[in-house]
């Protein structure tokens, strides 16, 4: 057993006390290590810098999910992992740019550039990422008419990745999303962590956004709807 097992990952409700009614809102139950999984959404060379879809600061977050990595046992790394042709992409719609809209069988999709291309260079993981103990790659978003921005849950809402399963199987009760971009990959991993009945936090600072016509205040309202928590990565007990 780690060391890491006999203590909490978040700072206890206690070290908070003394910032009374204005204190974090999450200063609940301690939570155990060997219950709580760090999930790193996308953290690929098309979200880095340089990448087809570039997130601006991207590369920031890769120290901060480096530094919180060694509070948990359970790391699971996601991988946006499109067919070439994908239905996401805009130059898969005659006449559509990217950014815009159109709608598919499952709703409305935003068209992006082409971008993680199944088995290119650009779809790899961020290579100063830093998780050797991580166990579990899940990849998304490979059904080349449905884009999967969730890790549980491809966009129909119905088709299951198999993540759900697979945390419960190893007594995961809470997660903590971070990655890129937050108000895409990370917020739809949380949310749906919530409805696979997770407790879920978003260590904001471990993420990025891509912010498209006020996402990322959109994203926020509805995570915070969902009972998802907002935290920094100063929050969590290293
Ligand atoms: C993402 C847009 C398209 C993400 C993935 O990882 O947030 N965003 N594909
Ligand atoms: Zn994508």
């Amino acid at each position: 057993m780690s060391t890491t097992s006999r203590r909490t990952i978040l700072r206890s409700a206690a070290a908070f006390s003394a910032l009374g009614a204005f204190g974090p809102a999450f200063a609940a139950a301690p939570i155990k290590p060997g219950t709580a999984a760090l999930i790193v959404v996308d953290v690929q060379n098309c979200f880095l810098d340089g990448g087809t879809l570039a997130v601006k600061g991207g590369n920031e977050v890769i120290p901060v999910i480096n530094k919180i990595a060694p509070a948990f046992e359970n790391i699971v790394l996601t991988q946006d992992w499109h067919t070439a042709g994908h239905a996401s992409f805009a130059s898969a719609h005659g006449g559509k740019k990217p950014f815009e809209t159109t709608k598919l069988r499952y709703g409305q999709q935003v068209l992006w550039p082409d971008h993680c291309v199944q088995g290119t260079e650009d779809a790899a993981l961020g290579k100063d990422l830093k998780l050797p103990t991580a166990q579990l790659i899940i990849r998304k978003g490979f059904h080349q008419d449905m884009d999967s921005y969730s890790a549980f849950q491809e966009a129909d809402h119905k088709t299951a990745t198999g993540l759900a399963g697979y945390l419960k199987a190893r007594g995961i009760k809470t997660v903590f999303v971070t990655g890129l971009a937050t108000d895409f990959c990370v917020a739809w991993t949380a949310m749906d962590a919530r409805k696979a009945g997770f407790d879920a936090y978003v260590v904001e600072d471990a993420t990025r956004a891509i912010d498209l016509n006020g996402s990322l205040a959109a994203a926020w309202k509805d995570m915070s709807a969902k009972g998802v928590k907002r935290i920094q990565s100063s929050d969590i007990a290293l």
